[in-house]
């Protein structure tokens, strides 16, 4: 490889400098569950301070529970044999051992998720082919977690990890209540999540009244107002970078008659999150296309795909021109058109492959494809991490299907003879992994 990062690669010099740059470049994982240790941790560690309800999930009985993997063990041990709540009876290292057994010692852990834990302990120093849970346990209390999470953010190459805020949560909201400094860790920063006030306007006007902001059931002017300002002090007090909600694929905007939104939650957005995220210039998040629990007995991982519709991601960008707006859509069939619609709007930016969307194949096509319509104008991937560890495998498995197809993006421009250089791939590299994010968020 050349020494000076400016003279043009060779066509066979390319992917080996790719590689390189994605490796090398500090991520900001603009989307995960995840929580510094102010949080609290529910895991046994060496600190020996343990909180039952505490959010700060890591270690291997978490890892391993993480819902994804609940969903595969019920594949090949059936509630039929194993009823779903005879699984949720049992303690978190039971549930742990019970997966352990069925996936990944009775059966080749070949999936992308249980592949991931593989990865995960294999990069922690661990050896994958222990047949019981107890040597990785023994590892993981030996840990602190304060220090864990510089260890998984070295190992992972994260520089900063965007947190999901539930404020309607009331654990969550009791935390931010109780510590005003909750927030603080400057490895983290806050997102304002704020599902119930637009998918169950009834039930969030009702808390949010008793909370000092009265907003009547049926949103008037005067419930706008105490929503405005619910938002603003909450934004206040997490410093939340963006604004984000969770829809269903039968979510429009407009809102249909009975539709997901309602009439009263686009009023809300109209006239109350928009306005607020406008006036901040705070981007609104939308994760579209996640139906709940089709399957009650499995909870977390109990929810579906369905197809979403553009359309109305089309209409909020266009009637809303001074909102900042992130999407991602969990439908495969949906990323084309979610594509095509980015060339139309500067204020949409599209972001992540995730849950059933992060796999390999699936990663490989859609990025190529933003590629070709997009350039680099995009957020290729995010984590969805629900335990800190996940950093590890998420991030080393994207950073190389992302990799792959731009050392073939970039091999196809040298084949024009347009000079490609280490300082270029550099360059899209740290847009890709956290400039398109960073500079979106503060523009
Ligand atoms: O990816 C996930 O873990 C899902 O369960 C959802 O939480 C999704 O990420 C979301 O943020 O709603
Ligand atoms: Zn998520």
């Amino acid at each position: 490889m050349p020494q000076d990062p400016l003279s043009p690669l060779s066509s066979a010099e390319i992917p080996a400098a790719v590689n390189a740059a994605f490796v090398h470049q500090p991520v900001w994982d603009m989307h995960t569950h995840l929580y510094p240790p102010t949080f609290g941790t529910p895991v046994t560690n060496a600190t020996g301070q343990m909180d039952p309800n505490g959010h700060m999930l890591w270690g291997v009985d978490e890892l391993v529970t993480y819902h994804y993997l609940v969903a595969e063990v019920y594949r090949v041990q059936p509630a039929s044999s194993f009823p779903y709540e005879q699984f949720w009876q049992l303690t978190r290292a039971q549930q742990a051992d019970h997966i352990w057994k069925y996936l990944f010692v009775e059966r080749t852990p070949i999936s992308e998720a249980c592949r991931g834990i593989l990865t995960t302990l294999q990069k922690l120093g661990l050896d994958p082919n222990e047949k019981t849970l107890a040597p990785y346990r023994k590892f993981f209390s030996q840990q602190k977690p304060d220090a864990y999470i510089d260890r998984v953010m070295q190992i992972a190459n994260v520089k900063t990890i965007t947190m999901t805020n539930p404020v309607f949560d009331d654990n969550e909201r009791q935390r931010w209540l109780g510590a005003p400094d909750i927030g603080n860790d400057p490895r983290f920063r806050a997102v304002l999540r704020i599902d119930p006030l637009l998918r169950d306007y009834p039930a969030a006007a009702g808390k949010i009244s008793t909370w000092d902001y009265p907003a009547a059931a049926k949103p008037d002017a005067e419930s706008m107002r105490q929503i405005r300002r619910f938002l603003g002090d909450w934004l206040d007090r997490q410093k939340a970078i963006y604004v984000a909600v969770s829809l269903p694929p039968e979510f429009r905007y407009p809102a249909l008659p009975g539709d997901a939104l309602g009439l009263a939650g686009q009023a809300v957005l109209e006239q109350a999150v928009l306005p607020v995220c406008a006036e901040r210039k705070l981007p609104f998040a939308m994760m579209i296309g996640s139906r709940l629990r089709v399957q009650p007995g499995l909870r977390d991982a109990g929810d579906m795909v369905g197809q979403a519709d553009i359309a109305s991601v089309v209409n909020l960008c266009r009637d809303f021109p001074k909102n900042k707006f992130l999407v991602s859509m969990l439908p495969r069939e949906n990323q084309h058109e979610l594509a095509v619609a980015a060339r139309k709007f500067s204020n949409l930016m599209i972001f992540g492959c995730w849950w059933f969307l992060n796999n390999p194949s699936l990663v490989d096509e859609i990025t190529r494809m933003r590629v070709e319509l997009l350039g680099t104008s995009f957020v290729p991937q995010h984590s969805d991490a629900r335990i800190l560890d996940q950093l590890v495998y998420k991030w080393d498995h994207s950073r190389r299907w992302i990799a792959d197809v731009f050392a073939e993006k970039y091999q196809d421009l040298a084949a024009t003879g347009r000079h490609v250089t280490q300082e270029n791939i550099q360059r899209d590299a740290r847009l890709l992994l956290h400039d398109n994010f960073a500079e979106y968020v503060t523009r």
